[in-house]
């Protein structure tokens, strides 16, 4: 409402006026269109950064409080601190940092959000999705797409911990979560391990592939081996000067994002190297997997080093120091974004 002078009668009439409409569920878009139709995104949500040190600790504790079996998944949630109660990290997004030990496993369910995996410590742990095992190594992506039969496990000797994403606010915005239980357990692995990685991520695919309606990539896992020969492979050129060596992830049989809500990429910023403020609408969680820096978002300073996670919220300004050579994994809403045709950036 832009700002005229109205007199003592008239404001105590609109006042009357918004009490009784207000019986019958009305309110006047004149007092709220301003905060409704902004400017500029001004997401609730605020920057923030947990170091991996200070999770980890809460996260053994729970380890001896609760088995996986007991909890279903043993994850400490990060919420964002300016969207406490909603599990949330942006208003679309969650993530969770979850732990399996030595000998459990977390029974199969399935679910109509789509989850990541971001392995973060621990080198025997698996994840098996529709009939196939992925163990994971520090830094693998892996995919569980929606409704897909998804169980974890530990055969190892050492605790393993991952970082989960899920696109969990957003289905509960749209009210389409479905789940349900397997009666068994653990799924009979119906495919070698590495089966996905073969037929669909070698730059072929099975001669009569089709992908079918809104898909998610074929690939299960996103090996971090394979991400660190590429950042390493195209350092040689220069920068980009707002995101450094920056790839994305991709359904490989479509080009687009490997699941139709989540977006996911892998960056690497030489040591010494400053990006230049850039802003985007998706929020991004971001995972630093090697070396160490700053970032500044939003005038704020967050110091990272491995496995530290922080996110940085819709049209925040973010400009990254990098002290030591390092490597970033980050996922956001950026596919829901584009599809909608919403998404933008800046690059100043
Ligand atoms: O591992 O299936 O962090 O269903 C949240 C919900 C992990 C999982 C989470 C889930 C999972």
């Amino acid at each position: 409402m832009q700002s005229h002078t109205i007199e003592p009668e008239q404001a105590q009439a609109r006042r009357e006026y918004y009490d009784r409409i207000s019986r019958q569920n009305l309110t006047p878009l004149w007092e709220v269109l301003g905060k409704l139709v902004t400017p500029t995104p001004g997401s609730p949500a605020v920057a923030a950064l947990w170091r991996y040190a200070e999770i980890r600790e809460p996260l053994m504790e729970a380890g001896r409080l609760i088995s996986a079996a007991e909890a279903e998944r043993r994850v400490l949630i990060l919420e964002n601190p300016a969207l406490r109660g909603r599990s949330a990290i942006t208003q679309t997004l969650y993530a969770g940092v979850q732990m399996v030990l030595p000998g459990e496993v977390a029974a199969a369910h399935r679910h109509t959000q789509s989850a990541l995996r971001l392995l973060l410590e621990g080198d025997a742990a698996y994840t098996a999705v529709d009939g196939e095992r992925a163990t994971m190594h520090r830094g693998d992506f892996i995919l569980t797409p929606s409704w897909t039969w998804h169980d974890h496990g530990n055969p190892g000797t050492q605790p393993a911990v991952w970082l989960d994403g899920l696109d969990v606010p957003l289905v509960q915005f749209l009210d389409a979560s479905f789940s349900e239980r397997s009666s068994a357990a653990t799924q009979p692995p119906v495919r070698p391990e590495g089966d996905s990685l073969k037929r669909y991520g070698a730059n072929m695919l099975p001669v009569d592939y089709q992908p079918v309606g809104v898909s998610s990539s074929p690939v299960l896992v996103y090996p971090y081996e394979r991400t660190r020969e590429s950042l390493l492979g195209i350092s040689h050129g220069e920068p980009d000067e707002h995101l450094g060596f920056k790839l994305r992830y991709v359904n490989p049989a479509t080009g687009g994002s490997p699941m139709p809500t989540i977006g996911a990429y892998a960056q690497r910023l030489p040591s010494g190297f400053e990006t230049r403020p850039y802003r985007c609408t998706d929020g991004t969680v971001y995972v630093c997997l090697e070396g160490s820096g700053h970032a500044e978002i939003s005038g704020t300073t967050h110091s990272f080093g491995p496995n530290d996670i922080f996110i940085v919220p819709s049209w925040n300004e973010l400009r990254i120091h990098a002290t030591k050579d390092t490597h970033l994994f980050s996922f956001s809403d950026r596919p829901v974004h584009q599809a909608l045709g919403l998404w933008r950036e800046s690059r100043e």
